[in-house]
């Protein structure tokens, strides 16, 4: 029988009965009384400078364009007072850039011209619409006029917009959504909230990007819709063509992102809204966490073990129970009874200590911080004035006003005894959605006040920008504090442009093969969302993962710019008493330690394998990485990046380009002998056995324990070093490793630097260019640097992959190599000096 639809009621539909518009009746009392506005029919165009047209409308909504670029329009929708031209999401150092723009007007709408699009405002209800002038594709239509809602009791409480959908667009982006890849036929709300456990269903996780790619007819598009208010994205999840956003508030002041190309989207997304710093090459290093390594004997029996074994490792972090009863800026001297000659001694043996910062600070007549920020009024207040008071740790807290500048230098100059006294080397910011224990909302209550940078809101407007804003303060402490050095911050709840602050990783995830394939959507969300400083708790955060499932975590953190292990461990004592019953039973279960070297024997040894993986390609990750900072386009990228016209490529939704060449192929399920991959069109390689394969085609893999199938890009040249223990062993390596994988023409790039301080941005780097050609008999290799950053590498190991005859000679700028290269199944290896300008190979 078939099944009889129902219409549902939509999202932002108003419950019946609950409240009336303004039709009703003056004799009878309602719980709350909506009204509705709109734009309305456009009386006068007004271009009020080259890029800023407005627009005088008949309703109540006011509407203003501008072409930000012959690629981006920003369209500025405000109700009533809610009008200020403000962003904490955008890049300061980012405007309206130059571009050819002719408006004219016809009798039924009025039209801008960029060089690439088509903007039409219809005059009867200032309805949108743009055309791809390229393509003639029209990639952004409204469904209906915008519309805003009033109501008596709450005020603005709805702005939204509709938009027509195309049949078979998809939708991806939006930051951290643990969804299928394609977000289309479901609806998302954008509410940074503490996820402990949290599974594939749970739409607000810990941040808030309300960004998203749309692909139309292969053509790719974003919208950014910047508003740090409750958001809700719906993609024709009621299969009715249409796409809905509306805020809870605020102004609806969103940008459209032309492609047509997804990489173009994300580079002129990451230009709006900024990118990280380069971050110190040890952040890239392998890292080891735990819920929480004390006293100093077990941290330093973890470091011990980690030389002894062999695995290498950069990085130690201490979470909240090295401090005093969790008062931040302190320790626990019981258990670190001198922190700065522990720091001292891990950093003698190579490892960085990062250590926990929450933003609830202990409501406590004897402790500075508290006391400190309650003479400056630093701490939020509520409705009433009285300081906003919850439990988190520690059972009574105030949390800073991050939204006020002078909250946000009282807050930075908190690190100094830490980091510059102490020798700290990095941060994690916890908790900072706000989180607060015991109350469902898991939040501060709606009236709690804010500075907003002056602009003054409650916490429905402040509550998504918390974290970001918590961020920021932290990051710019630590620039002041330390100008010298890169600031290492790892932080859990941010806001679109908050990647300009710092790193992320996916919070409280569980030890599952389920979260293993989420973790991988995950980065890879966040990745295209602007963040590519991501990574999860490698193994799964809750529960314990089984040999095989930390090792193929770990296979596939090699890829993710931040890997790092983390595990929740057994923390019953101390901390019972705020704890949720959730959290209490998921403790008494999991116990486990969580190191690479946990379950012994072969394990063990694939888990080293895997790290050994991220350190051989460091000089490629931070070669990526600096591209990311200079072209916005992410480190991490799924396959349909690479090939968007390519339909299988968006059905391998897992795999993905690690930087520009490598594909990764993660192994997400347990005892797999073999898996069916995708490779997309074009040549490729085995990254392990140089096998060569023509793409646009789906193969069978053998599955081995020790590895994950990663394929190259034919033409690609790959940096790599020797395994090391640290990036402190780094700065004396004397050879760098190139492979080419052969095709008829290739090209490769090395970034490199002294992996610390800002020399950088005074020429101390160094980039390395490589262009190959091979005609079928003689291959040629050429180099060429830029910068003046002098580097220890002393020669260049080549191995050159896919040749089908052994080579008779080498030379290397004229010169006969006096070695003669070995050949070993289709590859040459054999040395050159580093500064080689051209080798020949015949
Ligand atoms: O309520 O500091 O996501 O990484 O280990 C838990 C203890 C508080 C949550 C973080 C997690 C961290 C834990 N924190």
């Amino acid at each position: 029988m078939a099944k009889i639809k129902q219409k549902a009621r939509l999202p932002y539909e108003t419950e019946p009965g609950t409240i009336h518009s303004e039709k009703t009746l003056n004799t009878l009392r309602y719980e709350d009384v909506f009204y509705t506005h709109s734009v309305g029919r456009v009386l006068e165009v007004d271009r009020q400078s080259n890029h800023r047209i407005r627009f005088t409308t008949q309703g109540d909504v006011r509407l203003q364009v501008e072409v930000w670029g012959d690629n981006m329009i920003r369209f500025f929708l405000a109700y009533g007072r809610e009008a200020a031209d403000f962003s904490y999401a955008r890049d300061p150092e980012f405007g309206p850039q130059p571009a050819h723009i002719v408006c004219r007007q016809e009798a039924e709408g009025y039209f801008i011209e960029t060089a690439s699009l088509e903007v039409r405002v219809d005059l009867v209800d200032a309805a949108v619409s743009i055309t791809d002038r390229a393509t003639g594709v029209e990639v952004h239509r409204y469904a209906s006029p915008f519309y805003a809602r009033t109501t008596l009791m709450k005020g603005l409480d709805q702005m939204r917009l509709q938009l027509k959908t195309a049949t078979g667009e998809s939708f991806f982006g939006l930051g951290d959504k643990a969804w299928d890849t394609d977000l289309s036929g479901r609806c998302f709300e954008n509410w940074n909230s503490d996820s402990f456990g949290y599974g594939r269903e749970r739409d607000a996780l810990y941040r808030t990007v309300p960004f998203y790619y749309g692909l139309r007819k292969g053509h790719a598009y974003g919208i950014f819709l910047d508003n740090t208010y409750r958001t809700h994205f719906d993609f024709n999840s009621n299969k009715d063509g249409l796409t809905t956003l509306w805020a809870d508030g605020g102004v609806f002041d969103y940008y459209f992102i032309n492609g047509p190309q997804l990489d173009q989207v994300a580079s002129r997304y990451a230009r709006l809204t900024g990118g990280p710093e380069l971050p110190p090459l040890w952040a890239l290093g392998y890292h080891q966490c735990r819920w929480s390594y004390f006293p100093e004997r077990r941290l330093k029996e973890v470091a011990a073990t980690f030389r002894e074994k062999e695995i290498p490792c950069d990085a130690l972090y201490l979470d909240i129970d090295y401090m005093d009863e969790y008062r931040c800026f302190t320790w626990d001297k019981k258990h670190f009874p001198n922190p700065k000659r522990m720091i001292s001694e891990l950093r003698e043996a190579g490892f960085h200590t990062v250590v926990m910062i929450d933003p609830g600070i202990r409501v406590d007549e004897d402790y500075p911080v508290y006391t400190s920020g309650a003479e400056q009024d630093v701490f939020c207040r509520r409705s009433t004035g009285e300081q906003m008071v919850g439990p988190v740790w520690p059972p009574e807290c105030v949390w800073p006003d991050y939204t006020n500048p002078r909250v946000r230098d009282w807050w930075g100059q908190l690190y100094r005894e830490l980091y510059v006294d102490q020798g700290v080397s990095g941060f994690w910011n916890d908790m900072n959605e706000p989180a607060m224990f015991k109350v469902n909302a898991l939040t501060f209550p709606p009236d709690v006040r804010h500075d907003y940078d002056g602009l003054t809101g409650d916490h429905r407007k402040a509550h998504n920008i918390y974290g970001m804003q918590m961020a920021r303060a932290t990051h710019e402490g630590l620039r002041k504090l330390q100008p010298e050095k890169r600031p290492f911050l790892l932080a859990r709840a941010n806001f679109s442009g908050g990647q300009r602050y710092a790193s992320l990783w996916t919070g409280d995830n569980i030890a599952s093969w389920e979260h293993l394939e989420l973790a991988n959507r995950q980065c890879l969300r966040m990745a295209i969302s602007g963040y590519s400083f991501v990574g999860t708790d490698i193994g799964g955060f809750v529960d314990d993962p089984s040999p095989e499932l930390l090792t193929r975590w770990l296979q596939l953190a090699v890829f993710h710019p931040l890997m790092r292990i983390h595990s929740m461990g057994n923390n019953t004592d101390g901390a019972s008493e705020t704890e949720t019953a959730q959290v209490q039973e998921a403790e008494a279960t999991n116990r486990q330690d969580q190191e690479p070297w946990v379950h012994g024997g072969k394990h063990t040894a694939h888990n080293r394998r895997a790290i050994e993986l991220r350190y051989k390609l460091l000089p490629y990750l931070y070669t990526a990485f600096e591209r990311h900072i200079a072209t916005g386009i992410p480190v991490l990228r799924n396959l349909f990046f690479y090939d968007q016209t390519d339909e299988q490529c968006l059905k391998y939704g897992d795999q993905f380009m690690a930087g520009e060449d490598l594909l990764v192929c993660p192994v997400t399920a347990p005892n797999l002998k073999s898996m069916t991959v995708y490779l997309p069109r074009g040549q490729w390689y085995s990254y392990w056995s140089g096998k060569t394969f023509t793409g646009g085609r789906t193969l069978r893999v053998r599955i081995r324990p020790d590895r994950l199938p990663i394929f190259v890009r034919a033409g690609a040249i790959v940096p790599t070093l020797d395994v090391v223990q640290s990036t402190a062993e780094i700065a004396s390596l004397e050879t760098l490793h190139l492979t080419v994988f052969l095709d008829a023409t290739g090209s490769g790039s090395l970034y490199w630097d002294a992996g610390e301080g800002y020399g950088y941005r005074q020429e101390q780097y160094l980039r390395c260019s490589y262009v190959v050609n091979y005609d079928g008999s003689t291959v040629t290799l050429e180099q060429s640097a830029e910068g003046e950053f002098t580097p220890n590498l002393r020669r260049t190991s080549i191995r050159l992959v896919g040749l089908d005859r052994a080579p008779t000679r080498v030379e290397a700028d004229g010169k006969a190599l006096t070695d003669a290269p070995r050949y070993h199944q289709q590859s040459a290896y054999f040395t050159v000096p580093f500064d080689f300008r051209k080798v020949v190979l015949r």
